[in-house]
């Protein structure tokens, strides 16, 4: 087979580095960007397996997130713009370290045992973030599609989430939008625009907004986006890549793991509207200071809560029984759910951290509005809900206040990027809503106060033998942790703690959270301590 020939020909300018292994992980594959050629080339052959397989578009995204310039990573993107299957990350695992002379047989076995018809036609989009790195990385991935015979299309610089948002375009027949960059900025600056109509004599400090890029393709992508968005919004980006290096002291990750200002390149007034993207536009946090100059930080938990009690009372305007949840992870802050249960009286459910976990569950509902607490997230519709909205929006015998509640929720499905999380679509839902509300980041924020609370991070000889249940909430082994986690627990008021290996990093992570800060930081201190 002549393609099999290429592949092994081609594999040799993309040589595995001997000895190395790598994990398909949460995040698909990510590391230092000088060992990743090979494994760049073989997602591309994987990638096309894939579409093959599912006779479908397949995406791949070539970026390292929030993790430092130096770095790099991949992940592949299936056909209606979710995370790649479980069942095939172990088999990106496996062609990642199968030695260069047994490629091809790694190939066929996976062809065999799923029943690929070779002569099926692939298609692959590619696209990747503004590392150093990414460009000849990504030409490995595209070398790796054309080797195995597959079609491709580079997208070049686009976000993750767009990356998300053209592989569901292109396999619904554009029925989820056109499948490309100025499409996407089309149908969420129109579906702003209609948001915003019904904000009523918004000034231009509503309309202010000051955005942290990350010195990522954020920053690049926020200001196209905001070339359609007409003098709707007038954003300040920082941090855009033209003085700074990617996500140093900048960027949501650092923002909500330091739960301070970006150190690097931003300047701001107090009470000012600000937030931050990560490296590559996929999470979003807001934040102020006040006149003290404190910190004050809105992150997922907070975003979410803003959004599902907007689409409540929306849904309540409308009539509509629709049934709605939020989806958190045991990093949700425990203010969060409570005010979330009690308050709001909406259902909640925790699941494993990453973003397939919530995504997944969130699909369970008619509206599912998933959100880490770091700031990734987005809300899925069910076809159901959809079609009920747009029912309601045709009709003519309904009174002028149901009709503008079914006008708004039509807009918000149209602003939100369902595939995955969106810092830029996130960004206009967010805006769009405290301008519809008359709503201060202030108030926002004063909707419930978080707990206190402290991440830390050990390391340990083998983070392995920590092994959690309940959606990471509790150990399991090694035997007696939880028992001493529960017991350092009860020494403190309003206090939560867990422990959990990192899916990303060779750490375990310590969660705390209690009545005052003293208390959250030296819980998480005593629980890292019962971790070695
Ligand atoms: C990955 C996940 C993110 C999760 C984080 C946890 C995706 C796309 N990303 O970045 O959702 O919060 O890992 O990292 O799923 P950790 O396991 O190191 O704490
Ligand atoms: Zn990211």
């Amino acid at each position: 087979m002549a393609h099999f020939e290429e592949v092994c020909k081609q594999s040799d300018l993309h040589p595995k580095p001997a000895g190395l292994v790598l994990q398909y992980g949460t995040a698909g594959f990510r590391t230092s960007a000088n060992k990743l050629d090979h494994i760049m080339f073989r997602m591309g052959l994987l990638a096309t397996l894939r579409s093959k397989k599912t006779k479908a578009t397949i995406g791949v995204m070539v970026t390292a997130s929030h993790n430092p310039e130096e770095d790099n990573g991949v992940k592949l993107i299936d056909p209606m713009g979710e995370m790649l299957t479980s069942s095939w990350e172990d088999y990106a695992t496996q062609l990642a370290n199968t030695d260069q002379n047994e490629l091809v047989k790694t190939l066929k076995d996976i062809i065999e045992k799923e029943a690929i018809d070779m002569s099926q036609e692939a298609n692959v989009y590619v696209g990747k973030d503004t590392r150093s790195s990414s460009s000849s990385l990504s030409q490995a991935v595209l070398d790796g599609v054309k080797a195995l015979g597959g079609h491709s299309k580079d997208y070049g610089l686009v976000t993750t989430p767009q990356m998300h948002y053209m592989v569901c375009c292109q396999n619904t027949r554009g029925k989820y939008g056109e499948a490309t960059v100025e499409g996407y900025y089309c149908k969420l600056s129109q579906a702003f625009s209609q948001l915003a109509k019904n904000a009523s004599n918004r000034t231009d400090d509503q309309k202010h907004l000051s955005v942290d890029g990350a010195n990522g393709i954020g920053a690049i992508k926020v200001r196209e986006m905001e070339s359609h968005l007409k003098n709707h919004m007038q954003l300040s980006v920082f941090n855009d890549g033209s003085r700074g290096k990617l996500n140093h002291q900048c960027g949501a990750d650092f923002v909500k793991v330091q739960q301070t200002l970006p150190r690097a390149g931003i300047k701001i007034n107090p009470g000012d509207r600000c937030c931050s993207f990560d490296g590559d536009a996929d999470r979003i946090v807001y934040y102020y200071t006040d006149s003290q100059g404190d910190f004050h930080l809105l992150d997922g938990d907070k975003i979410a809560t803003l959004i599902s009690t907007f689409l409540k009372e929306l849904l309540n305007e409308a009539g509509l029984d629709l049934k709605i949840a939020v989806v958190q992870t045991a990093y949700a802050n425990g203010s969060s759910t409570h005010y979330l249960e009690n308050t709001m009286k909406v259902i909640v459910k925790c699941t494993k951290t990453g973003v397939k976990h919530l995504h997944h569950a969130a699909q369970e509902f008619d509206i599912g509005v998933y959100f880490e607490a770091n700031g990734h997230g987005t809300v899925l519709f069910s076809d159901g809900a959809e079609e009920k909205i747009q029912q309601l929006a045709n009709d003519t015998n309904i009174n002028d206040e149901r009709k503008k509640a079914a006008f708004l929720l039509q807009n918000t499905i149209n602003i939100i990027n369902q595939t995955v999380g969106d810092a830029i679509s996130d960004m206009l839902l967010i805006e769009a809503i405290l301008a519809i509300k008359g709503m201060t980041v202030q108030q926002w924020d004063a909707i419930y106060s978080d707990l206190p609370n402290r991440q830390l991070k050990v390391k340990v000889s083998d983070r392995r033998v920590i092994d959690t249940t309940d959606s990471e909430r509790r150990a399991v082994t090694p035997a007696g942790l939880q028992e001493a986690i529960d017991d350092l627990v009860k020494k403190y008021e309003k206090a939560r703690s867990f422990v959990r290996p990192s899916g990303t990093e060779d750490v375990v992570r310590v969660y705390a959270e209690a009545d005052t800060q003293e208390s959250a930081d030296a819980l998480a201190h005593e629980v890292s301590l019962a971790v070695y």
